[in-house]
């Protein structure tokens, strides 16, 4: 069953429409244009099943959301750990930061020893749509996911909650 964060925060419905940019002071470890279209497929997986939209920013300043690669220690008091263990974290909202740990093998089609960029993106959204980490094995928010798997589709149990949400 899915789970939101203490207090239930969430993104009021003046911020409905929701802008996202790129960092400019992350690593480049995938390339833009492949990470530009992982992350508008995993936005898209959650506007599909919600009154929520998702668009780049035009102007990076105003951005809701941030999505930055970093390595180790960046800053926000959660340093990443290299190659292994935390792949990713995002705050909940309205914090809007998404950070991606660029030590670790990202793929958008990946082999069996590399980490699906989209599958973590669509789990790191719910965090930044305010769910916390869900019991049921077949939900994009369960805390765990086997390396060069892909689970990018939101199950029932992931709709059910950003529909308990928004
Ligand atoms: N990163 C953790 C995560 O996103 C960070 C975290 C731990 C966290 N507890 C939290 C974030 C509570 C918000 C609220 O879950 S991770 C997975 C999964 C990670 C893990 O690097 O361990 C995915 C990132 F689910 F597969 F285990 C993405 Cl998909
Ligand atoms: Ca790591
Ligand atoms: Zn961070
Ligand atoms: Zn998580």
């Amino acid at each position: 069953h899915y789970n939101f964060f203490n207090g239930m925060p969430k993104w009021p419905p003046s911020k409905y429409h929701l802008t996202y940019t790129f960092g400019s002071d992350g690593v480049q470890v995938v390339d833009m244009d492949t990470l530009k279209s992982v992350c508008s497929d995993a936005f898209k997986k959650w506007s599909d099943v919600s009154q929520l939209t998702f668009q780049e920013a035009s102007d990076g300043a105003s951005a809701n959301i941030v999505i930055t690669f970093y390595r180790g220690d960046h800053g926000d008091g959660y340093p990443f750990d290299g190659p292994g263990r935390t792949l990713a974290h995002a705050f909940s909202p309205e914090d809007g930061h998404l950070h991606f740990d660029a030590e670790e093998k990202w793929s958008a089609n990946p082999a069996m020893d590399q980490i699906d960029l989209e599958s973590v993106a669509v789990h790191e959204i719910g965090h930044l749509l305010g769910l916390a980490h869900s019991n049921d094995s077949s939900a994009v928010m369960y805390p765990t996911i086997p390396p060069g798997t892909e689970k990018r589709d939101l199950a029932k149990d992931d709709i059910d909650g950003i529909h308990a949400l928004y």
